[in-house]
């Protein structure tokens, strides 16, 4: 039986990846640093048996269509090349968000596909082959291997460019991340052809590389110096500059919308009242406020002000991937 099940939590970058130097093996052009979350997750099992002639990927219980599949096999062929089998499999996949606001993660479901097919296959992977591993999925899902603040090495190869966990002493219990949640935008750029786009032709590009090696040094010394401020503060930069040098694409672009920045203001207004919150965006219109475990319902009752409750969802650090017992069927 080449059975396994596993669950990953996402993870939200403090310091951005934003561009790739190898897009086949998804090597990164600069290092990035995350926290991981509790509240989004995804469980995952993947089936392989010689008795499937086609791979077949449902999501929350429902099949989905060749295009999505497509992208979960380019997966599954590096795991089956790695493992030297061919079997195709039955992947099942759920994904477990608070809200319908389909915050769908590629990060925790790449991360969970890879745990699941360490299990299934019996690979007996290390945490840092599979993060390896989950990188070639998706990039982000190599840190979702890792439980609260994760630096992802960009390496300089298949072999060293992989995440690894940040001693912490804890501090990462003591913060929350509100997610405000804006779904206004009509089409989406993928992460993927946003970054490509970025990295070939905007002219801030080169200062987005440079720049984000001091801004991880920063955020490393806010970690171990448990300084919030200074975490705050260089997260908030790190997302600008990443959403600058898209609007220094050509074409130009931006995931903004006037509701992310409504939601960037208040940050900023309430921040000015002296309350300590700094907020980042990822490849898509919503807004992520960063804040001490203290201030959350204070800061929660102020974004009620302008979103409403079911726009609001607060995360707590999340663990790292776990394996899952399979539920015995019928048919097994
Ligand atoms: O998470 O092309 O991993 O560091 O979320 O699959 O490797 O979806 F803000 C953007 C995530 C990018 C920043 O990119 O891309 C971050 C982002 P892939 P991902």
């Amino acid at each position: 039986m080449y059975k396994g099940k596993a669950r990953a939590f996402t993870n939200i970058a403090l310091i951005k990846y934003w561009g790739k130097r190898d897009s086949q093996l998804i090597l990164p052009m600069n290092n990035s640093l995350s926290l991981t979350l509790d509240a989004f997750y995804t469980e995952t099992t993947v089936d392989f048996s010689s008795e499937y002639n086609k791979d077949q990927f449902y999501l929350d219980g429902k099949l989905q269509d060749a295009k999505v599949t497509q992208k979960v096999s380019r997966f599954l062929d590096i795991v089956r090349k790695e493992a030297h089998i061919n079997q195709y499999a039955v992947i099942d996949s759920q994904n477990f968000v608070p809200t319908a606001a389909g915050l769908a993660s590629s990060a925790s479901g790449l991360a969970a596909l890879s745990g699941a097919c360490n299990a299934a296959l019996k690979l007996g992977l290390s945490d840092q082959e599979l993060s390896r591993l989950a990188r070639k999925g998706s990039g982000s899902a190599c840190r979702s291997i890792y439980g609260g603040f994760v630096e992802w090495e960009k390496g300089t190869d298949d072999t060293t460019s992989y995440a690894q966990p940040i001693t912490s002493q804890h501090w990462e219990d003591e913060l929350a991340m509100i997610f405000i949640l804006i779904n206004d935008r009509p089409k989406e750029i993928s992460s993927s052809s946003g970054m490509q786009q970025t990295v070939k032709t905007s002219v801030y590009y080169p200062a987005w590389v440079k720049s984000t090696e001091q801004d991880i040094l920063t955020a490393k010394q806010a970690i171990a110096e448990k300084d919030f401020k200074k975490l705050g503060r260089v997260t908030e930069a790190s997302c600008l500059k990443m959403h600058a040098a898209t609007m220094a694409a050509d074409p130009p672009f931006t995931y903004w919308t006037p509701d992310s920045l409504k939601a960037m203001d208040l940050i900023r207004t309430l921040r000015k009242e002296g309350m300590d919150c700094y907020f980042t965006m990822d490849a898509g219109p919503n807004v992520k406020v960063l804040c001490r475990k203290k201030d959350e319902q204070k800061i929660y009752q102020k974004l009620q002000n302008s979103f409403t409750a079911k726009q609001l969802v607060i995360a707590h650090a999340g663990k790292g991937i776990e394996n899952l017992t399979l539920e015995v069927t019928a048919n097994d």
